[in-house]
């Protein structure tokens, strides 16, 4: 530093200002902001020589180099603004640019199919009074079996393959796993529906997958009536499909109702005809349900002489390949961008 630093850091000010002004592309100008600016930048040495000053000196050159970097930092912002301006004319000047071509649209995600119909099924049964909850994926075997009436040694045990997990833990089978839950956490009266994913160890097809979605209807009170259960299914599914669709009840087996009740769908993909997805019945399980065990209610600390209640499971997935014409349930989970774009 010379003894008149007035001088050094004019003369930095004055370099500089010509690199500025001389930067004829952004990329010379980027450059000129380092020299400046950057971390071993001149106007940054200078700043730095501010302790070897004698005290009195301290304020003033703070003052000065401060002041020499704020023009600095202007005067590049400006030029940098008019070289994109002159950089854009050149463009518009370009006899190929055409500027009233569209631009490239953004891609916007959206909700997947079974968001959507779950959401609207949510909507359906709020609309009716009913509680939406949520309980876990992973859950106990109590939960998933024991409580549903269905003890170790059931051969039932064996329709629903399980994905076990240590300590007494397994992804739960069916969505049925959160009856109890409710009952417990609910003050009964009660309606609830309850929807997500559930896993099966099973074999794959068009209609069959791994892992797959549920949604569970549960409604507790003095007195229900099966009527009431069938009326509710109804509602469900004209609301969902729009449209007048065929259906069958028949007798169900599931440890954890009775009477218990299967509902079939008149196959939408083949009509009734018979394809892969119906394994060429014409029908589609997709609601089975009934009136509540007693052996039930009782794990769910409900006294079965003063409650009862009706459950159904309804097979969101195959709901939604119904309602949206998908032949493969694999689709609906395989993640290619090329099946969800659709929705
Ligand atoms: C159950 O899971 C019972 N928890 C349903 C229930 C609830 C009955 C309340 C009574 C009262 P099931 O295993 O049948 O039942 O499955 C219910 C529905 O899930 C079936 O009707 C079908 O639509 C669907 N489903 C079953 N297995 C699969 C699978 N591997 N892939 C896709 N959907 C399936």
């Amino acid at each position: 530093m010379t003894a008149s630093w007035q001088a050094d850091v004019a003369a930095v000010g004055a370099r500089f200002d010509a690199e500025i002004a001389s930067a004829t592309d952004l990329d010379a100008l980027r450059q000129v902001e380092v020299a400046a600016l950057g971390r071993k930048g001149d106007v940054t040495a200078l700043m730095k020589q501010i302790g070897t000053l004698a005290a009195t000196e301290r304020k003033p050159y703070g003052a000065a180099v401060g002041g020499l970097r704020g023009r600095v930092e202007a005067a590049i912002a400006a030029r940098r603004d008019s070289l994109t301006a002159a950089l854009r004319d050149a463009e518009l000047e370009d006899a190929t640019f055409d500027e009233t071509l569209p631009g490239i649209a953004r891609r916007r995600g959206h909700l997947h199919p079974l968001s959507i119909v779950q959401r609207q099924l949510e909507d359906v049964f709020t609309s009716m009074g009913f509680s939406v909850l949520d309980y876990p994926e992973v859950d106990s075997e109590f939960n998933n079996f024991e409580a549903l009436n269905i003890p170790s040694w059931h051969p039932a045990r064996d329709m629903q393959d399980t994905f076990w997990l240590a300590g007494g833990h397994l992804l739960r089978t069916h969505t049925s796993a959160g009856q109890v839950r409710a009952m417990h956490s609910l003050q009964a009266p009660f309606r609830a529906v309850f929807a997500g994913k559930v896993y099966r160890y099973e074999a794959t097809d068009a209609s069959h997958e791994h892992t797959f979605h549920q949604v569970e209807g549960l409604m507790i009170d003095r007195h229900v009536t099966v009527g009431h259960l069938l009326d509710s299914m109804r509602t469900l599914l004209s609301a969902i499909l729009e449209r007048e669709v065929t259906v069958r009840l028949r007798p169900g087996y599931f440890p954890f109702v009775e009477p218990g009740f299967e509902l079939d769908i008149q196959c939408e993909i083949c009509g009734g005809s018979g394809c892969s997805v119906c394994k060429q019945q014409g029908w589609l399980e997709l609601l089975p349900c009934g009136l509540v065990h007693p052996n039930v209610l009782r794990a769910g600390g409900l006294d079965p002489n003063e409650w009862q209640g009706w459950a159904f499971g309804l097979g969101l997935s195959r709901l939604v390949m119904m309602r949206y014409g998908v032949a493969d349930i694999r689709l609906l989970l395989g993640g290619d961008p090329r099946f969800l774009e659709q929705f």
